[in-house]
């Protein structure tokens, strides 16, 4: 019993958020780049502050990240000595395409990825590629308005049928677009949306939301056409969320919240849109076109799996004076009976089983954990060491809530990788000081910093976790 023999331990990250490099070997200018630290990012990641090039008065933390792009080798070689047997990570799409709508892709780009994807065969770690982890280029964001227009489907598609053709073998594990349901809620970062004063954001929202389903669809199936042996999943920013009180108020707004998210893993599931999502729509008076084509493939064209990041549950209630807090995406109402991080984010191992049979019972197919873990301020000794026992209990507690889930309920789980097994920049605040990492970047929230790597207490603790297939959590 306990984990499979083949489960895929690793660590997960994004492209915007750890390479880099923003401008070096061809690539182009994409929203990720341009949301700034401080208090400005988060109206430019909601879409109602424009910011569609760098100015002189911010500071744009994911243009250096943790300059991965130069030091991948190094951390490929730190995440093999950890036993990874997997490495989550994205593709910028400004590397493939820097404006988006060429006919032709930028080699420099394709050459960087598949070197980094030898790298981590070298150590037997299988890569999952995160074709979209929020980024969009700047240019289709100018000219055509982002995925609000349907033109951004074509582009996808040349852009995934590419990446299949060039790693073809070297890649098996693919997402198209991560966390799909932050477009609901942070839709500049999510998906690059920006709103012009007066449009009715439900209504564009889900009309980005429509393209990037179809352009999931064509992606999984242009997937398999290149290679069966592709598999594609979809990614949801999860957390089941509870009712604050059995007052069927309350349990009839904690199911509608969940719908929210479940939405978009309902179609790219099932292959078609759910009742309760059609009634939405016409209440809201959204349009969403689709042709006959585009609606026979999302219907051949389902997931192969379901991956999703996983940080707390939610909560819900009918009362809206009730006390809300921090969390994944959004605020959620504060759950009394769960302690929160240092950000506010509440933490419920007990709710990852209970999020993992949700969805399984829902859906049926395989699941991967592609996102755990705690964002903590570290305080290293001088030679770069951090006694990271809270984060290790966090992931421990986790774990033991994942083991829980296979072993008692019969739930089949392909792998699970940590968020920011190395520190990275945050999404949500910009900073580096919030660290999930097992390994310390010296760099700090101005962007000084030797950017030396060193390992933390949970290096050890999480190759041991890996030796062990789950075993000694100790
Ligand atoms: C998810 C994103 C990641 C990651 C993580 C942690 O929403 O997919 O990109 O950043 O959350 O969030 P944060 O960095 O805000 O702590």
């Amino acid at each position: 019993m306990g984990f499979p023999k083949d489960f895929l331990w690793g660590g997960a990250t994004a492209a915007n958020q750890c390479e880099g490099a923003y401008r070096e070997g061809g690539r182009g200018l994409a929203n990720v780049d341009v949301i700034p630290a401080g208090k400005d990012r988060y109206p430019v990641m909601l879409g109602r502050q424009k910011m569609l090039a760098p100015d002189g008065a911010h500071r744009y933390p994911a243009m250096q990240g943790i300059d991965l792009y130069h030091h991948y080798k190094e951390d490929i070689a730190l995440f093999g000595e950890m036993g990874f047997r997997c490495y989550r990570m994205s593709i910028a799409w400004t590397r493939i395409f820097p404006n988006g709508d060429e006919e032709e892709p930028n080699e420099e780009g394709l050459a960087f990825y598949e070197d980094l994807f030898r790298e981590c065969r070298k150590y037997h770690i299988e890569p999952l590629v995160t074709i979209t982890h929020f980024d969009c280029p700047i240019h289709l964001i100018e000219q055509y308005g982002g995925w609000k227009n349907p033109k951004l489907i074509d582009f996808y598609r040349r852009l995934v049928t590419v990446l299949f053709t060039r790693f073809k073998g070297l890649v098996h594990y693919w997402l198209t677009f991560n966390e799909i349901n932050m477009i609901l809620h942070l839709p500049f970062m999510g998906a690059g949306l920006v709103f012009e004063p007066g449009e009715n954001e439900t209504q564009t929202k889900y009309l980005a939301a429509h393209h990037e389903l179809i352009a999931s669809a064509w992606a999984t199936k242009i997937a398999h056409e290149i290679d069966p042996e592709n598999k594609v999943g979809c990614m949801l920013a999860a957390g089941m969320t509870y009712s604050y009180s059995c007052n069927p108020e309350d349990v009839w707004k904690g199911m509608d919240k969940d719908r929210e998210s479940y939405f978009f893993i309902d179609v790219q599931s099932r292959g078609y849109y759910p009742s309760y999502a059609q009634k939405f729509f016409q209440r809201e008076h959204i349009q969403l076109e689709l042709s006959p084509e585009d609606q026979r493939v999302m219907r051949e064209n389902t997931v192969d799996f379901i991956s999703l990041s996983y940080y707390s549950s939610r909560c819900a209630s009918a009362d809206p004076s009730i006390d809300t807090t921090a969390g994944n995406a959004f605020a959620t109402v504060r759950n009394p009976y769960l302690k929160t991080s240092e950000w506010g984010w509440q933490i419920d191992p007990l709710g990852l089983r209970i999020t993992l049979n949700s969805l399984y019972d829902r859906y049926q197919k395989p699941l991967f954990i592609v996102e755990n873990g705690l964002g903590a301020a570290d305080t290293p000794d001088e030679n770069g060491y951090v006694e990271d026992d809270y984060r290790i209990s966090y992931l421990r507690e986790h774990i033991r809530a994942m083991k829980d889930t296979i072993e008692l309920d019969g739930v089949e789980l392909l792998g699970y990788t940590t968020w920011g097994p190395i520190d990275l920049v945050s999404a949500s605040t910009g900073e580096m000081k919030k660290r999930y990492g097992f390994i310390y970047v010296d760099l700090d929230d101005e962007g000084n910093g030797t950017l030396r790597r060193t390992k933390k207490k949970s290096f050890d603790w999480y190759k041991k976790v890996i030796a062990s297939n789950g075993e000694d959590l100790d």
